[in-house]
């Protein structure tokens, strides 16, 4: 009997599939191609050839090769010789056969490559081709791509390179091992165990990084701990820039500002203070010492109880410099945050950055960046761009958004954010007129700048898929495709992004691809349509709270920005109300102070009757609960294709998925009862015809209460993280 039961679970075991299909492997996920496909690139791709001279990117290039078509093709491809069918990588300068080809490699720069069918020495081969080896690591990713996602490679001739010099994740890791506004469980860096021990597995994560072109990560919170900059974990991130180096990762610092008093003891870090000048100068020179590529700092100064140069009287642009001055003999870059409001400042928050930055325009240094996130207030759902992108032409700006999905439903829902960045990216400023996009005056093309940048803030965690939900390794990949070149579409992205991640099956891309794309759309109608922005419970963000009025701060209340009444809903903004709209292009002013506004701004930019038409016809009342109602449908459907979707995924990615938009939908529908709950109480109109009212009354949603909500280190102890103690005692 025993035997014969042992027997069954070895049987049983032996159907199990070797590999877990868990989502750890990303969209770097080779495995075995169907029958057709073997047919059709075998030949093509048979053997690698990489230089004899080697470097450890060159290294890598060739490791993700031979390692990405073996499991791909299904068959042991290794480096070798020239033969038909070969993948020569490499430089003019480490290949000799690429040297032979000539190849126009000029135009590329550092990081762009070549990918090319050509003709060698009698053999067809494929080039991968760069002016440097992190060149022909991002050529070999790109050529993978191209087999993932079952394009022709038999007549190649392409030639990318970025638009965005630097592509950095910023993640808001804490040193403890938490993360801010985290959904996916702890940090992947284990501080306490380096420098004596790096986690081989981030090197799953440098791959993809990699992969998508990110050149660049910050290692810690924004709301930094002084420590980090200390000697003892200036140490552990050297270790860590050594495995990220030769995947082109350069290593960057969230510094805090008055590092000098905590760390180095001085009474004062106002800037301009020659002795906190020459601690910030001691500071990086000793880093330097021992990350030669270091990439510099990110800083945010001045913004929810962080210390700055506003406490010495002094202006952001002067805190910034003194530290970027210290950077720039060494080549490193300040990356400076505009995400600045006051609660002593009675303006309308949405209006605090611009009025504090547009007039230092021309005051930061050549290596410094203002970082500005993608809308005034906060990674809300929707917003309108920043004012400040196309307002400060003589300052390097850069665009940082949020992937960790803080007020978008957070882990379960799926809101698939490229569709997100694309709406910031093709906004047009009309600061130079039509045309005048985002992404041109964040590419540094619009005003002529050499340099420019993107930055999101990672949603990177220790869980096994990384992110926490497998459709939220879309939004990293996405994130870097776009920051590479924020001319592609984010349709094209996720169908890539899917062919890569679970199948090229056409009848899945085809259902698949549209759901990701109306998911953007499905979060702003249950939570915030029509413009209503910033209703998230206190503290965690997570779910409805568009009662809370109680705050210390005005301007963090829900009730601040919706400003409900009886009369009507949503902040006035216009030259009647605070004035926000005189921060844009004057094109752009009058359209959103007047009747034409795009309903989707509508209550971001104007206090509205509850009877005001829309342009639908239905009164602003009767909208609110339609475009609630849409929201749900929305992602009813999302749950009906995820259903039909079942014969295409494994079981364990599919399950998780199934569970996530049940979560989704019931959510869908707390955020719509919950809000129409409340706004019935300034609204006093019926539920339109065929709209059930909620179930409850608003005392019911005010109840729901989560003590525990992840992704707020330290928020028990008050509405901000504490400020860290003295690290040196
Ligand atoms: O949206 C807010 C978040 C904070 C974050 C802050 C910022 C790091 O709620 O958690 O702090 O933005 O961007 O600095």
């Amino acid at each position: 009997m025993f035997l014969r039961l042992l027997t069954a679970a070895l049987l049983l075991l032996l159907v199990v599939p070797a590999q877990a299909e868990d989502g750890y492997d990303l969209w770097l996920r080779y495995r075995p191609m169907e029958a057709e496909g073997l047919a059709k690139y075998r030949p093509l791709a048979r053997v690698v050839v990489a230089a004899k001279a080697t470097s450890p990117t060159l290294d890598a290039a060739k490791a993700e090769l031979t390692r990405g078509l073996s499991g791909l093709l299904n068959q042991a491809v290794g480096a070798g010789d020239l033969a038909d069918g070969a993948v020569v990588i490499g430089t003019p300068e480490s290949s000799a056969f690429v040297a032979r080809l000539k190849l126009p490699l000029n135009g590329l720069g550092r990081e762009g490559y070549l990918v090319r069918s050509v003709s060698l020495s009698g053999h067809a081969v494929t080039v991968i081709a760069a002016n440097s080896d992190i060149g022909v690591l991002y050529g070999s990713f790109a050529f993978l791509r191209l087999i993932q996602t079952r394009q022709d490679i038999g007549h190649l001739d392409i030639t990318s390179a970025p638009r965005m010099k630097f592509r950095l994740l910023n993640h808001w890791d804490n040193l403890d091992g938490t993360i801010e506004r985290g959904y996916s469980g702890h940090s992947v860096f284990d501080w306490h165990k380096m420098p004596d021990y790096v986690d081989p597995r981030l090197t799953v994560m440098a791959r993809a990084d990699a992969s998508v072109g990110i050149n660049g990560i910050s290692l810690n919170n924004v709301s930094a701990d002084p420590w980090a900059l200390s000697p003892m974990y200036i140490e552990k991130m050297a270790a860590l820039a050594d495995l990220l180096r030769p995947y082109g990762i350069r290593i960057y610092v969230a510094a805090k500002f008055s590092a000098p008093v905590e760390l180095g003891k001085l009474k004062t870090a106002d800037p301009a203070d020659p002795e906190v000048q020459a601690w910030w100068k001691k500071e990086v020179d000793s880093i330097y010492r021992r990350i030669p590529d270091f990439g510099g700092f990110v800083v945010k100064a001045n913004s929810e109880g962080q210390p700055g140069p506003r406490d010495y009287n002094r202006s952001q642009a002067e805190g910034a410099n003194v530290i970027a001055d210290a950077l720039a003999p060494h080549g490193g870059t300040m990356f400076w945050r505009a995400f600045v409001y006051s609660e002593k400042d009675p303006t309308d928050r949405a209006k605090q950055a611009y009025n504090e930055f547009k007039p230092l325009d021309g005051k930061f240094r050549d290596n410094a960046f203002v970082q500005v996130k993608n809308g005034a207030i906060d990674f809300q759902p929707r917003e309108p761009a920043h004012p400040l992108f196309g307002a400060m032409p003589k300052t390097n700006l850069a665009l940082e958004v949020q992937l960790t999905k803080e007020y978008l439903g957070q882990t379960t829902h799926l809101v698939y954010l490229p569709e997100l960045f694309k709406e910031v990216l093709d906004w047009d400023t009309e600061a130079r007129g039509h045309g005048s996009t985002v992404a041109k005056v964040v590419d540094g093309s619009l005003e002529g700048h050499d340099t420019s940048a993107m930055v999101g803030v990672a949603n990177i965690g220790d869980d096994r898929n990384w992110t926490g939900a497998q459709f939220s390794q879309a939004d990293w990949y996405g994130f870097g495709r776009l920051a590479w070149n924020p001319a592609l579409t984010s349709e094209q992205i996720a169908r890539e992004w899917l062919g890569m991640t679970f199948t090229n099956n056409p009848a899945f891309a085809k259902a698949v691809v549209p759901m990701m794309m109306a998911s953007r759309e499905a979060v702003v109608d249950y939570m915030t349509p029509l413009g209503l922005h910033h209703l998230m419970a206190t503290g965690h963000h997570y779910g409805p709270g568009p009662w809370v009025g109680d705050l210390p701060r005005p301007e963090q209340n829900p009730v601040y920005f919706h400003r409900a009444d009886a009369n009507g809903i949503g902040f006035d903004r216009t030259p009647s109300g605070s004035d926000a709209t005189s921060q844009y292009a004057p094109p752009i002013a009058k359209l959103f102070s007047g009747p034409d506004i795009p309903d989707q701004y509508l209550l971001w930019f104007q206090h509205v009757g509850w009877d005001h038409k829309m342009r639908s016809g239905r009164s602003l009342w009767d909208e609110l609960v339609v475009q609630y109602d849409k929201g749900i449908a929305s992602v009813g459907e999302m749950r009906k294709t995820w259903t039909a979707m079942k014969p295409y995924v494994d079981a364990e990615r599919w399950s998780q998925e199934a569970a996530f938009l049940a979560v989704q939908e019931k959510e869908a529908r707390w955020w719509r009862d919950a809000s129409i709950a409340y706004w019935e109480i300034f609204s006093h109109r019926p539920m339109p015809a065929g709209h059930a009212p909620p179930p409850h009354d608003v005392e019911y949603y005010k109840a729901i209460y989560f003590p525990y909500a992840p992704g707020r280190p330290g928020y028990t102890a008050g509405p901000f993280r504490n400020t860290p103690k003295d690290p040196t005692e």
